[in-house]
Protein backbone atom coordinates (compact mmCIF):
# COMPACT_ATOMS: atom_id res chain seq x y z
CA UNK A 1 0.00 0.00 0.00
CA UNK A 2 2.57 2.34 1.07
CA UNK A 3 4.79 1.77 -1.82
CA UNK A 4 2.21 2.03 -4.30
CA UNK A 5 1.36 4.98 -3.13
CA UNK A 6 5.11 6.51 -3.04
CA UNK A 7 4.96 5.11 -6.50
CA UNK A 8 1.93 7.74 -7.39
CA UNK A 9 3.48 10.58 -6.03
CA UNK A 10 6.19 10.03 -8.20
CA UNK A 11 4.66 9.69 -10.97
CA UNK A 12 2.33 12.71 -10.18
CA UNK A 13 5.22 14.61 -9.78
CA UNK A 14 7.19 13.53 -12.87
CA UNK A 15 4.11 14.58 -14.45
CA UNK A 16 3.32 18.22 -13.08
CA UNK A 17 6.63 19.00 -12.21
CA UNK A 18 8.12 19.71 -8.96
CA UNK A 19 5.96 21.35 -6.19
CA UNK A 20 3.01 20.55 -7.96
CA UNK A 21 2.63 17.32 -6.75
CA UNK A 22 -1.12 18.89 -5.74
CA UNK A 23 -3.77 16.40 -6.43
CA UNK A 24 -6.04 17.61 -9.82
CA UNK A 25 -9.00 19.74 -8.55
CA UNK A 26 -12.30 18.25 -7.70
CA UNK A 27 -13.86 18.82 -11.12
CA UNK A 28 -16.53 17.51 -13.34
CA UNK A 29 -18.36 18.93 -16.70
CA UNK A 30 -20.93 19.67 -14.67
CA UNK A 31 -18.74 21.95 -12.54
CA UNK A 32 -17.20 23.59 -15.22
CA UNK A 33 -20.34 23.99 -17.27
CA UNK A 34 -21.51 25.99 -14.34
CA UNK A 35 -18.84 28.50 -14.18
CA UNK A 36 -18.77 28.85 -17.50
CA UNK A 37 -22.40 29.35 -17.46
CA UNK A 38 -22.30 32.32 -14.33
CA UNK A 39 -20.46 34.84 -16.33
CA UNK A 40 -22.30 37.13 -18.05
CA UNK A 41 -21.64 37.93 -21.57
CA UNK A 42 -20.64 41.28 -23.29
CA UNK A 43 -19.52 43.26 -19.74
CA UNK A 44 -15.80 43.23 -20.85
CA UNK A 45 -14.78 45.58 -23.62
CA UNK A 46 -12.64 43.74 -26.31
CA UNK A 47 -8.89 44.54 -25.17
CA UNK A 48 -7.41 46.43 -28.15
CA UNK A 49 -3.91 44.31 -28.19
CA UNK A 50 -0.69 46.43 -28.03
CA UNK A 51 1.68 46.41 -30.86
CA UNK A 52 5.79 46.92 -31.07
CA UNK A 53 7.50 47.80 -33.94
CA UNK A 54 10.02 45.16 -35.35
CA UNK A 55 11.62 48.22 -37.68
CA UNK A 56 13.08 51.72 -36.55
CA UNK A 57 12.56 54.97 -38.48
CA UNK A 58 15.41 56.73 -39.56
CA UNK A 59 15.92 59.70 -41.64
CA UNK A 60 11.73 59.07 -42.71
CA UNK A 61 13.34 55.66 -44.04
CA UNK A 62 12.38 52.53 -41.99
CA UNK A 63 15.05 50.29 -41.05
CA UNK A 64 16.12 46.97 -39.56
CA UNK A 65 14.92 47.03 -36.04
CA UNK A 66 15.59 44.58 -32.81
CA UNK A 67 12.89 43.38 -29.84
CA UNK A 68 13.00 41.40 -26.79
CA UNK A 69 10.13 39.44 -25.97
CA UNK A 70 9.91 37.61 -22.79
CA UNK A 71 7.34 34.82 -21.46
CA UNK A 72 5.93 35.69 -18.14
CA UNK A 73 3.58 33.98 -15.87
CA UNK A 74 1.15 36.43 -14.15
CA UNK A 75 -2.46 37.11 -13.61
CA UNK A 76 -4.89 37.93 -16.39
CA UNK A 77 -8.67 38.61 -15.61
CA UNK A 78 -10.56 36.88 -18.77
CA UNK A 79 -13.69 38.03 -17.20
CA UNK A 80 -15.47 40.72 -14.63
CA UNK A 81 -16.39 37.88 -12.63
CA UNK A 82 -13.89 35.58 -12.95
CA UNK A 83 -11.18 35.42 -10.24
CA UNK A 84 -7.47 36.24 -12.03
CA UNK A 85 -6.58 33.40 -13.83
CA UNK A 86 -2.84 32.59 -14.11
CA UNK A 87 -1.48 32.81 -17.87
CA UNK A 88 1.49 32.45 -19.65
CA UNK A 89 1.72 35.45 -21.80
CA UNK A 90 4.08 37.23 -24.24
CA UNK A 91 5.45 40.57 -23.50
CA UNK A 92 8.23 43.38 -23.31
CA UNK A 93 8.26 43.42 -19.29
CA UNK A 94 5.92 41.52 -17.03
CA UNK A 95 3.63 44.30 -16.76
CA UNK A 96 3.21 45.18 -20.00
CA UNK A 97 2.73 40.68 -20.94
CA UNK A 98 -0.81 40.31 -22.04
CA UNK A 99 -2.69 37.21 -23.60
CA UNK A 100 -2.48 37.49 -27.00
CA UNK A 101 0.73 39.17 -26.55
CA UNK A 102 1.78 41.98 -28.79
CA UNK A 103 1.15 42.27 -31.93
CA UNK A 104 4.48 43.24 -33.94
CA UNK A 105 4.37 45.05 -37.12
CA UNK A 106 6.94 44.62 -39.31
CA UNK A 107 7.74 45.99 -42.99
CA UNK A 108 8.09 43.82 -46.05
CA UNK A 109 11.20 43.22 -46.84
CA UNK A 110 12.90 45.08 -43.47
CA UNK A 111 14.67 42.39 -41.06
CA UNK A 112 13.39 41.81 -37.81
CA UNK A 113 15.21 40.76 -35.36
CA UNK A 114 13.96 38.43 -32.47
CA UNK A 115 15.40 37.68 -28.63
CA UNK A 116 12.77 35.39 -27.13
CA UNK A 117 13.38 35.08 -23.17
CA UNK A 118 11.74 32.71 -21.20
CA UNK A 119 10.71 33.74 -17.44
CA UNK A 120 8.65 31.32 -16.95
CA UNK A 121 8.80 29.22 -13.34
CA UNK A 122 9.75 25.77 -12.77
CA UNK A 123 6.42 24.07 -13.08
CA UNK A 124 4.00 24.30 -15.46
CA UNK A 125 0.48 25.51 -14.86
CA UNK A 126 -1.28 22.91 -16.50
CA UNK A 127 -0.71 18.65 -16.62
CA UNK A 128 1.29 17.61 -19.26
CA UNK A 129 1.72 13.59 -19.50
CA UNK A 130 5.60 12.26 -19.97
CA UNK A 131 4.38 9.62 -22.57
CA UNK A 132 4.21 11.47 -25.58
CA UNK A 133 7.50 12.93 -27.28
CA UNK A 134 7.99 15.20 -24.91
CA UNK A 135 10.65 18.02 -23.88
CA UNK A 136 11.41 17.42 -20.52
CA UNK A 137 13.81 19.09 -18.78
CA UNK A 138 15.83 17.09 -15.94
CA UNK A 139 16.32 20.45 -13.53
CA UNK A 140 12.69 21.98 -13.91
CA UNK A 141 11.62 24.49 -16.28
CA UNK A 142 8.86 25.28 -19.08
CA UNK A 143 10.47 23.99 -22.29
CA UNK A 144 9.13 27.01 -24.65
CA UNK A 145 9.95 27.83 -28.24
CA UNK A 146 8.85 30.52 -31.14
CA UNK A 147 7.39 29.24 -33.91
CA UNK A 148 6.47 32.24 -36.65
CA UNK A 149 3.93 30.77 -38.05
CA UNK A 150 3.24 31.41 -41.85
CA UNK A 151 6.97 33.10 -41.92
CA UNK A 152 9.13 32.62 -44.92
CA UNK A 153 12.65 32.29 -42.85
CA UNK A 154 15.93 30.24 -42.67
CA UNK A 155 15.41 27.16 -40.57
CA UNK A 156 17.83 28.21 -37.42
CA UNK A 157 14.55 30.82 -37.22
CA UNK A 158 11.96 28.35 -37.51
CA UNK A 159 11.35 27.18 -33.71
CA UNK A 160 11.91 23.33 -34.17
CA UNK A 161 10.13 21.77 -31.48
CA UNK A 162 13.35 20.12 -30.70
CA UNK A 163 15.35 23.97 -29.92
CA UNK A 164 13.34 24.42 -26.71
CA UNK A 165 14.65 25.86 -24.25
CA UNK A 166 13.78 26.73 -19.94
CA UNK A 167 14.42 30.14 -18.33
CA UNK A 168 17.76 31.82 -18.72
CA UNK A 169 18.45 28.91 -21.21
CA UNK A 170 19.50 26.49 -18.56
CA UNK A 171 18.94 23.59 -20.45
CA UNK A 172 18.15 23.17 -24.21
CA UNK A 173 16.72 20.73 -26.20
CA UNK A 174 18.54 19.13 -29.21
CA UNK A 175 18.23 21.37 -31.84
CA UNK A 176 18.98 24.58 -29.94
CA UNK A 177 21.38 26.83 -31.43
CA UNK A 178 20.62 30.48 -30.64
CA UNK A 179 18.94 32.81 -28.41
CA UNK A 180 17.64 35.52 -31.39
CA UNK A 181 16.41 34.97 -34.05
CA UNK A 182 16.26 36.98 -37.46
CA UNK A 183 12.63 36.78 -39.44
CA UNK A 184 13.84 38.39 -43.30
CA UNK A 185 10.49 39.28 -44.10
CA UNK A 186 10.53 38.72 -47.41
CA UNK A 187 7.26 37.41 -48.60
CA UNK A 188 4.40 39.16 -49.36
CA UNK A 189 2.47 41.33 -47.08
CA UNK A 190 -0.17 39.57 -44.47
CA UNK A 191 -1.02 38.23 -41.43
CA UNK A 192 1.24 35.77 -39.75
CA UNK A 193 0.77 34.69 -36.23
CA UNK A 194 3.68 33.41 -33.08
CA UNK A 195 3.43 31.05 -30.76
CA UNK A 196 4.63 28.16 -28.64
CA UNK A 197 6.54 25.06 -30.63
CA UNK A 198 7.68 23.04 -27.63
CA UNK A 199 7.94 19.90 -28.38
CA UNK A 200 4.88 17.60 -26.93
CA UNK A 201 3.85 20.91 -24.90
CA UNK A 202 2.29 22.66 -27.66
CA UNK A 203 -1.18 21.94 -26.71
CA UNK A 204 -0.55 23.49 -23.04
CA UNK A 205 1.73 26.21 -23.65
CA UNK A 206 -0.61 28.12 -26.13
CA UNK A 207 -3.51 26.87 -23.39
CA UNK A 208 -1.32 28.73 -21.23
CA UNK A 209 -1.69 31.56 -23.05
CA UNK A 210 1.62 31.59 -25.51
CA UNK A 211 0.24 33.78 -28.62
CA UNK A 212 0.56 36.85 -30.50
CA UNK A 213 -0.19 38.29 -34.19
CA UNK A 214 2.53 39.30 -36.22
CA UNK A 215 1.98 41.46 -39.67
CA UNK A 216 4.20 41.83 -42.66
CA UNK A 217 3.10 45.69 -43.65
CA UNK A 218 3.92 46.66 -47.24
CA UNK A 219 3.10 51.16 -46.99
CA UNK A 220 2.45 51.09 -50.69
CA UNK A 221 -0.29 48.43 -51.33
CA UNK A 222 -1.69 49.59 -47.83
CA UNK A 223 -2.25 53.02 -49.34
CA UNK A 224 -2.96 51.75 -52.73
CA UNK A 225 -6.11 49.25 -51.08
CA UNK A 226 -7.24 52.20 -49.00
CA UNK A 227 -8.62 49.32 -46.62
CA UNK A 228 -10.18 50.52 -43.50
CA UNK A 229 -7.00 51.36 -41.20
CA UNK A 230 -5.44 52.89 -38.31
CA UNK A 231 -5.27 51.50 -34.48
CA UNK A 232 -9.64 51.58 -33.79
CA UNK A 233 -10.57 50.42 -37.81
CA UNK A 234 -8.13 47.99 -38.29
CA UNK A 235 -8.09 45.22 -35.30
CA UNK A 236 -7.24 41.41 -34.50
CA UNK A 237 -9.81 39.13 -32.99
CA UNK A 238 -7.78 36.06 -31.79
CA UNK A 239 -10.85 33.80 -30.71
CA UNK A 240 -10.59 30.57 -28.62
CA UNK A 241 -12.17 28.71 -25.89
CA UNK A 242 -11.10 27.90 -22.03
CA UNK A 243 -12.41 26.29 -19.59
CA UNK A 244 -12.24 27.59 -16.17
CA UNK A 245 -11.93 26.31 -12.30
CA UNK A 246 -14.13 28.02 -10.03
CA UNK A 247 -10.95 29.38 -8.14
CA UNK A 248 -10.25 31.19 -12.03
CA UNK A 249 -7.50 28.64 -13.44
CA UNK A 250 -7.23 27.46 -16.80
CA UNK A 251 -9.05 23.71 -16.62
CA UNK A 252 -7.59 21.25 -18.20
CA UNK A 253 -8.30 17.70 -17.90
CA UNK A 254 -5.35 15.65 -15.86
CA UNK A 255 -6.67 12.39 -16.96
CA UNK A 256 -5.91 10.99 -20.40
CA UNK A 257 -9.27 9.28 -22.07
CA UNK A 258 -6.99 6.26 -22.81
CA UNK A 259 -5.18 6.78 -19.48
CA UNK A 260 -3.40 3.04 -18.92
CA UNK A 261 -0.89 4.16 -22.66
CA UNK A 262 -1.71 8.45 -22.07
CA UNK A 263 -2.13 9.46 -18.31
CA UNK A 264 -2.86 12.72 -19.28
CA UNK A 265 -3.01 13.05 -23.44
CA UNK A 266 -7.18 13.75 -24.84
CA UNK A 267 -7.32 13.70 -28.13
CA UNK A 268 -8.73 17.20 -28.48
CA UNK A 269 -9.25 19.95 -25.65
CA UNK A 270 -12.72 21.89 -25.93
CA UNK A 271 -13.38 24.76 -23.56
CA UNK A 272 -16.59 25.96 -22.12
CA UNK A 273 -16.15 29.95 -22.71
CA UNK A 274 -15.50 31.49 -25.66
CA UNK A 275 -12.66 34.36 -25.42
CA UNK A 276 -11.34 36.71 -27.65
CA UNK A 277 -8.64 38.91 -27.22
CA UNK A 278 -8.10 37.74 -23.31
CA UNK A 279 -11.91 38.23 -22.50
CA UNK A 280 -14.83 35.85 -22.29
CA UNK A 281 -17.78 36.84 -24.25
CA UNK A 282 -16.19 40.77 -25.36
CA UNK A 283 -18.25 43.74 -26.76
CA UNK A 284 -16.70 46.44 -28.89
CA UNK A 285 -18.10 49.63 -29.64
CA UNK A 286 -18.30 50.54 -33.19
CA UNK A 287 -19.13 53.15 -35.11
CA UNK A 288 -21.73 52.85 -37.79
CA UNK A 289 -18.74 52.06 -40.91
CA UNK A 290 -16.73 49.81 -42.32
CA UNK A 291 -13.83 47.80 -40.20
CA UNK A 292 -11.13 45.69 -40.93
CA UNK A 293 -10.81 42.72 -38.33
CA UNK A 294 -7.88 39.92 -38.74
CA UNK A 295 -9.61 37.25 -37.30
CA UNK A 296 -7.38 34.11 -35.85
CA UNK A 297 -8.36 30.74 -34.42
CA UNK A 298 -5.94 30.42 -31.72
CA UNK A 299 -8.19 27.81 -30.37
CA UNK A 300 -6.30 24.10 -29.57
CA UNK A 301 -9.22 22.14 -31.81
CA UNK A 302 -12.32 24.08 -31.88
CA UNK A 303 -13.13 24.96 -35.50
CA UNK A 304 -15.81 28.12 -35.42
CA UNK A 305 -17.84 28.83 -38.59
CA UNK A 306 -18.92 32.76 -38.22
CA UNK A 307 -21.73 34.06 -38.89
CA UNK A 308 -23.37 38.06 -37.92
CA UNK A 309 -26.81 38.85 -36.98
CA UNK A 310 -29.09 41.04 -38.19
CA UNK A 311 -27.72 40.83 -41.43
CA UNK A 312 -24.34 41.93 -41.13
CA UNK A 313 -22.20 39.81 -43.35
CA UNK A 314 -18.34 39.70 -43.96
CA UNK A 315 -16.41 40.68 -46.70
CA UNK A 316 -13.37 38.46 -47.22
CA UNK A 317 -10.57 40.17 -48.28
CA UNK A 318 -7.46 38.21 -47.09
CA UNK A 319 -7.37 34.24 -46.06
CA UNK A 320 -3.77 33.27 -43.50
CA UNK A 321 -0.77 35.36 -45.21
CA UNK A 322 -2.39 36.10 -48.61
CA UNK A 323 -4.85 38.54 -50.04
CA UNK A 324 -7.88 36.84 -52.42
CA UNK A 325 -7.57 38.10 -56.03
CA UNK A 326 -11.08 39.59 -55.26
CA UNK A 327 -13.24 40.78 -52.24
CA UNK A 328 -15.58 37.57 -51.42
CA UNK A 329 -18.96 38.23 -49.68
CA UNK A 330 -20.32 35.90 -47.69
CA UNK A 331 -22.43 35.32 -44.77
CA UNK A 332 -20.30 32.62 -42.84
CA UNK A 333 -16.55 31.31 -42.39
CA UNK A 334 -15.55 28.45 -41.54
CA UNK A 335 -12.11 28.39 -39.90
CA UNK A 336 -9.94 25.27 -38.45
CA UNK A 337 -7.42 25.93 -35.78
CA UNK A 338 -4.34 28.40 -36.75
CA UNK A 339 -6.50 29.68 -40.15
CA UNK A 340 -6.64 33.87 -40.46
CA UNK A 341 -9.19 35.48 -42.01
CA UNK A 342 -8.92 38.61 -42.68
CA UNK A 343 -12.10 40.47 -43.40
CA UNK A 344 -14.64 43.97 -43.49
CA UNK A 345 -17.15 44.35 -41.57
CA UNK A 346 -19.64 47.26 -43.25
CA UNK A 347 -21.70 48.59 -39.71
CA UNK A 348 -23.41 51.01 -42.01
CA UNK A 349 -25.55 47.72 -43.91
CA UNK A 350 -27.80 47.73 -40.58
CA UNK A 351 -30.00 50.28 -39.10
CA UNK A 352 -29.51 47.53 -36.01
CA UNK A 353 -28.37 48.74 -33.01
CA UNK A 354 -25.98 45.74 -32.34
CA UNK A 355 -24.72 42.33 -33.99
CA UNK A 356 -23.55 39.44 -32.01
CA UNK A 357 -20.48 37.83 -33.93
CA UNK A 358 -21.86 33.54 -33.62
CA UNK A 359 -20.47 29.95 -34.66
CA UNK A 360 -22.46 27.09 -35.40
CA UNK A 361 -19.49 24.41 -35.89
CA UNK A 362 -20.40 20.89 -34.42
CA UNK A 363 -16.99 20.07 -32.47
CA UNK A 364 -14.88 18.08 -33.28
CA UNK A 365 -15.75 19.17 -36.46
CA UNK A 366 -17.65 18.10 -39.06
CA UNK A 367 -19.42 15.36 -37.25
CA UNK A 368 -19.51 16.17 -33.39
CA UNK A 369 -21.39 17.73 -30.96
CA UNK A 370 -23.88 21.13 -31.82
CA UNK A 371 -23.15 24.30 -30.55
CA UNK A 372 -24.89 25.38 -26.80
CA UNK A 373 -25.58 28.96 -25.61
CA UNK A 374 -22.41 29.23 -24.39
CA UNK A 375 -19.95 28.71 -27.58
CA UNK A 376 -22.53 29.86 -30.30
CA UNK A 377 -21.78 33.06 -29.09
CA UNK A 378 -18.23 34.91 -29.38
CA UNK A 379 -18.66 38.39 -29.15
CA UNK A 380 -20.90 41.57 -29.49
CA UNK A 381 -20.47 44.79 -31.76
CA UNK A 382 -22.69 47.71 -30.03
CA UNK A 383 -23.19 50.22 -33.14
CA UNK A 384 -23.71 53.71 -32.56
CA UNK A 385 -26.44 55.87 -33.80
CA UNK A 386 -25.79 58.56 -36.06
CA UNK A 387 -23.22 58.68 -38.87
CA UNK A 388 -19.16 57.94 -38.68
CA UNK A 389 -17.12 60.78 -37.29
CA UNK A 390 -14.58 61.27 -39.48
CA UNK A 391 -16.22 60.41 -41.94
CA UNK A 392 -15.55 56.63 -43.76
CA UNK A 393 -12.78 57.45 -46.42
CA UNK A 394 -11.85 53.84 -46.80
CA UNK A 395 -12.65 51.76 -49.54
CA UNK A 396 -12.96 47.96 -50.85
CA UNK A 397 -10.97 47.64 -53.94
CA UNK A 398 -12.58 45.42 -56.53
CA UNK A 399 -9.12 44.09 -57.38
CA UNK A 400 -6.94 43.08 -54.55
CA UNK A 401 -3.63 41.41 -55.10
CA UNK A 402 -2.87 38.89 -57.99
CA UNK A 403 -0.51 36.31 -57.14
CA UNK A 404 0.53 33.24 -59.74
CA UNK A 405 -2.08 31.00 -60.01
CA UNK A 406 -1.72 27.54 -58.48
CA UNK A 407 -0.84 25.33 -61.16
CA UNK A 408 1.94 22.66 -61.02
CA UNK A 409 4.07 22.49 -63.87
CA UNK A 410 4.53 19.54 -65.78
CA UNK A 411 6.76 16.60 -63.96
CA UNK A 412 6.01 18.07 -60.43
CA UNK A 413 7.03 15.90 -57.62
CA UNK A 414 3.81 14.27 -56.56
CA UNK A 415 3.67 12.70 -52.66
CA UNK A 416 0.95 11.36 -51.09
CA UNK A 417 0.42 12.26 -47.06
CA UNK A 418 -2.20 9.81 -45.33
CA UNK A 419 -3.23 10.71 -41.89
CA UNK A 420 -3.93 7.74 -39.59
CA UNK A 421 -5.26 8.03 -36.12
CA UNK A 422 -4.68 4.88 -33.75
CA UNK A 423 -7.43 3.39 -31.63
CA UNK A 424 -7.04 0.81 -28.81
CA UNK A 425 -9.50 -0.42 -26.63
CA UNK A 426 -11.14 3.04 -25.20
CA UNK A 427 -10.35 5.23 -27.68
CA UNK A 428 -7.68 6.69 -29.79
CA UNK A 429 -4.18 6.52 -28.75
CA UNK A 430 -1.75 8.54 -31.00
CA UNK A 431 -1.97 9.85 -34.66
CA UNK A 432 0.59 9.87 -36.92
CA UNK A 433 1.52 10.81 -40.86
CA UNK A 434 2.00 8.16 -43.72
CA UNK A 435 2.57 6.01 -39.86
CA UNK A 436 5.65 7.15 -39.32
CA UNK A 437 6.66 9.64 -36.24
CA UNK A 438 8.69 13.00 -36.04
CA UNK A 439 12.02 11.34 -34.92
CA UNK A 440 11.70 8.73 -38.32
CA UNK A 441 13.94 10.19 -41.52
CA UNK A 442 12.56 12.63 -43.05
CA UNK A 443 10.70 11.57 -46.32
CA UNK A 444 9.56 15.28 -47.44
CA UNK A 445 12.55 16.50 -49.28
CA UNK A 446 11.21 18.80 -51.42
CA UNK A 447 14.20 20.52 -53.51
CA UNK A 448 14.08 24.65 -52.59
CA UNK A 449 12.54 27.06 -55.07
CA UNK A 450 10.34 24.37 -56.73
CA UNK A 451 6.45 23.61 -56.90
CA UNK A 452 5.09 20.29 -55.49
CA UNK A 453 1.69 18.61 -56.05
CA UNK A 454 0.35 16.60 -52.62
CA UNK A 455 -2.43 14.19 -52.48
CA UNK A 456 -3.84 14.27 -49.03
CA UNK A 457 -5.56 12.04 -47.80
CA UNK A 458 -7.68 12.00 -44.05
CA UNK A 459 -8.30 7.87 -42.63
CA UNK A 460 -9.56 9.15 -39.78
CA UNK A 461 -13.70 10.60 -38.60
CA UNK A 462 -12.09 14.52 -38.54
CA UNK A 463 -10.96 17.18 -40.57
CA UNK A 464 -7.97 17.74 -39.92
CA UNK A 465 -6.07 21.78 -40.47
CA UNK A 466 -2.80 20.65 -42.28
CA UNK A 467 -0.27 23.22 -41.58
CA UNK A 468 3.29 23.58 -43.86
CA UNK A 469 6.07 25.64 -42.25
CA UNK A 470 7.62 27.85 -44.55
CA UNK A 471 5.56 26.87 -47.42
CA UNK A 472 2.83 28.57 -49.24
CA UNK A 473 -0.49 26.26 -50.51
CA UNK A 474 -3.38 25.96 -52.04
CA UNK A 475 -6.57 23.06 -52.24
CA UNK A 476 -7.21 22.85 -56.20
CA UNK A 477 -9.41 19.78 -55.43
CA UNK A 478 -11.16 17.33 -52.55
CA UNK A 479 -12.32 14.25 -54.14
CA UNK A 480 -14.42 11.70 -52.41
CA UNK A 481 -12.77 8.35 -51.91
CA UNK A 482 -15.39 5.57 -52.87
CA UNK A 483 -14.62 1.61 -51.18
CA UNK A 484 -13.17 3.34 -48.24
CA UNK A 485 -13.27 0.03 -46.59
CA UNK A 486 -10.85 -1.74 -48.85
CA UNK A 487 -8.55 1.48 -48.94
CA UNK A 488 -8.20 2.19 -45.18
CA UNK A 489 -8.03 -1.93 -44.79
CA UNK A 490 -4.83 -1.85 -47.54
CA UNK A 491 -3.07 0.98 -45.97
CA UNK A 492 -3.38 -0.05 -42.87
CA UNK A 493 -1.60 -2.97 -44.31
CA UNK A 494 0.90 -1.31 -46.85
CA UNK A 495 0.80 2.04 -45.61
CA UNK A 496 1.92 3.33 -49.47
CA UNK A 497 -0.95 4.54 -51.15
CA UNK A 498 0.22 3.57 -54.74
CA UNK A 499 0.09 -0.24 -53.67
CA UNK A 500 -3.32 0.55 -52.76
CA UNK A 501 -4.73 1.89 -55.99
CA UNK A 502 -5.18 5.14 -54.29
CA UNK A 503 -6.30 6.39 -58.27
CA UNK A 504 -8.73 3.79 -58.49
CA UNK A 505 -10.30 4.74 -55.21
CA UNK A 506 -10.74 8.72 -55.75
CA UNK A 507 -13.69 9.07 -58.12
CA UNK A 508 -16.35 10.18 -55.49
CA UNK A 509 -18.22 13.60 -55.16
CA UNK A 510 -16.07 16.69 -55.49
CA UNK A 511 -16.79 19.08 -52.80
CA UNK A 512 -16.28 22.76 -53.46
CA UNK A 513 -13.45 24.74 -52.26
CA UNK A 514 -14.82 27.73 -51.08
CA UNK A 515 -14.25 31.20 -53.00
CA UNK A 516 -12.67 32.39 -49.50
CA UNK A 517 -9.88 29.66 -49.37
CA UNK A 518 -8.81 30.47 -52.91
CA UNK A 519 -5.47 31.70 -52.31
CA UNK A 520 -1.56 31.06 -51.19
CA UNK A 521 -2.22 29.67 -47.74
CA UNK A 522 -0.54 28.59 -44.58
CA UNK A 523 -3.37 25.64 -43.54
CA UNK A 524 -5.17 23.86 -45.58
CA UNK A 525 -8.67 22.00 -44.16
CA UNK A 526 -8.02 18.27 -45.28
CA UNK A 527 -11.60 16.68 -45.27
CA UNK A 528 -12.29 13.30 -43.70
CA UNK A 529 -12.84 10.23 -45.99
CA UNK A 530 -11.49 12.90 -49.06
CA UNK A 531 -8.32 13.45 -50.66
CA UNK A 532 -7.34 16.98 -51.12
CA UNK A 533 -4.83 17.83 -53.76
CA UNK A 534 -2.87 20.43 -52.89
CA UNK A 535 -0.19 22.90 -54.96
CA UNK A 536 2.79 23.47 -52.81
CA UNK A 537 5.08 26.18 -53.23
CA UNK A 538 8.64 26.27 -52.06
CA UNK A 539 9.33 29.57 -53.14
CA UNK A 540 8.01 33.07 -52.65
CA UNK A 541 4.71 33.51 -53.87
CA UNK A 542 4.30 36.84 -55.12
CA UNK A 543 6.83 36.40 -57.39
CA UNK A 544 7.94 32.70 -58.20
CA UNK A 545 10.83 33.81 -56.77
CA UNK A 546 13.48 31.41 -55.18
CA UNK A 547 13.74 31.84 -51.56
CA UNK A 548 16.83 34.94 -50.95
CA UNK A 549 18.23 32.32 -48.36
CA UNK A 550 19.36 28.80 -47.96
CA UNK A 551 16.48 26.37 -46.81
CA UNK A 552 17.92 23.73 -46.84
CA UNK A 553 20.14 23.74 -43.50
CA UNK A 554 19.77 22.21 -39.60
CA UNK A 555 17.09 21.54 -38.23
CA UNK A 556 15.28 21.65 -41.39
CA UNK A 557 10.75 22.24 -41.05
CA UNK A 558 7.83 20.33 -39.74
CA UNK A 559 4.70 19.94 -41.24
CA UNK A 560 1.90 18.97 -39.12
CA UNK A 561 -2.00 19.08 -37.80
CA UNK A 562 -2.87 22.17 -36.12
CA UNK A 563 -4.75 20.69 -33.94
CA UNK A 564 -2.59 21.31 -31.26
CA UNK A 565 -3.74 18.16 -29.31
CA UNK A 566 -3.04 15.37 -32.41
CA UNK A 567 0.71 17.53 -33.45
CA UNK A 568 1.47 16.38 -29.76
CA UNK A 569 0.79 13.37 -29.98
CA UNK A 570 2.30 12.90 -32.76
CA UNK A 571 0.81 13.85 -36.10
CA UNK A 572 3.52 16.19 -37.24
CA UNK A 573 6.83 14.94 -39.47
CA UNK A 574 10.07 16.67 -40.77
CA UNK A 575 9.96 18.40 -43.26
CA UNK A 576 13.18 18.61 -44.95
CA UNK A 577 14.72 21.02 -48.25
CA UNK A 578 17.04 19.66 -50.55
CA UNK A 579 19.28 22.63 -51.93
CA UNK A 580 17.99 24.92 -54.93
C1 LIG B 1 -11.47 13.87 -17.77
O1 LIG B 1 -11.22 12.75 -18.56
C2 LIG B 1 -11.72 11.56 -18.04
C3 LIG B 1 -11.21 10.42 -18.94
O2 LIG B 1 -11.60 10.61 -20.27
C4 LIG B 1 -13.24 11.63 -18.01
O3 LIG B 1 -13.77 10.47 -17.44
C5 LIG B 1 -13.65 12.85 -17.17
O4 LIG B 1 -15.04 13.03 -17.24
C6 LIG B 1 -12.98 14.09 -17.69
N1 LIG B 1 -13.26 15.20 -16.80
C7 LIG B 1 -13.94 16.27 -17.20
C8 LIG B 1 -14.18 17.29 -16.16
O5 LIG B 1 -14.32 16.43 -18.35
C1 LIG C 1 2.56 0.87 -41.26
O1 LIG C 1 2.70 1.81 -40.18
C2 LIG C 1 2.40 1.27 -38.90
C3 LIG C 1 2.55 2.40 -37.89
O2 LIG C 1 3.79 3.00 -37.96
C4 LIG C 1 3.33 0.11 -38.60
O3 LIG C 1 2.94 -0.44 -37.37
C5 LIG C 1 3.23 -0.93 -39.70
O4 LIG C 1 4.15 -1.95 -39.49
C6 LIG C 1 3.49 -0.29 -41.06
N1 LIG C 1 3.32 -1.30 -42.10
C7 LIG C 1 4.16 -1.41 -43.12
C8 LIG C 1 3.87 -2.51 -44.10
O5 LIG C 1 5.12 -0.66 -43.25
C1 LIG D 1 -11.29 5.87 -43.77
C2 LIG D 1 -12.10 6.49 -42.72
O1 LIG D 1 -12.15 6.04 -41.62
N1 LIG D 1 -12.73 7.59 -43.07
C3 LIG D 1 -13.60 8.31 -42.22
C4 LIG D 1 -13.37 9.74 -42.51
O2 LIG D 1 -14.30 10.54 -41.86
C5 LIG D 1 -15.64 10.25 -42.18
C6 LIG D 1 -16.49 11.29 -41.55
O3 LIG D 1 -16.27 11.39 -40.18
C7 LIG D 1 -15.99 8.85 -41.73
O4 LIG D 1 -17.31 8.56 -42.04
C8 LIG D 1 -15.04 7.90 -42.44
O5 LIG D 1 -15.26 6.60 -41.99
CU1 LIG E 1 -5.43 16.59 -36.62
Amino acid sequence: MMIRFVAAVVLLTAMFGCGASRAPPPVTEASLLKTASSLKKFVDKLPMLPKIYGYKMQNGKRIPGSLTVGMYAKKWKFHRDLPPTTVFAYGTSAATATVPGPTIETIQGVPTTLTWLNFLPESHILPWDPTIPTAIPKQGGVPTVVHLHGGVHPPEYDGSAFAWFTANFREKGSFWTRKTYTYPNVQHAGNLWYHDHALGLTRINLLAGLIGAYVIRDPALDAKLNLPSGLEFDQHLFVFDRSFNKDGSLYMNYTGNNPIIHPQWQPEYFGDAIVVNGKAWPYLNVQRRKYRFRIVNAANARYFRFSLTNGLSFTMVGADTSYLPHPVNTDSILMAPSEIADVIIDFSATNAKESVLENNAPYPYPTGTNVNSLNKVIMKFIIAPGKSNPPDTSSVPPVLMVYPPAIAPKGAVKRYIVMYEYQAAGGPTHLYINGKRLEDPATETPKSGTTEVWEVINLTGDDHPLHLHLASFQAIKVQEIVDLSTFTACMAQKNDSLKCNVNSHVKGKLINIPEYERTWKHTVKITPGYQTTIVVKFNLVDNDAPYPFDASTEPGYVYHCHILDHEDNAMIRPLKLLPA
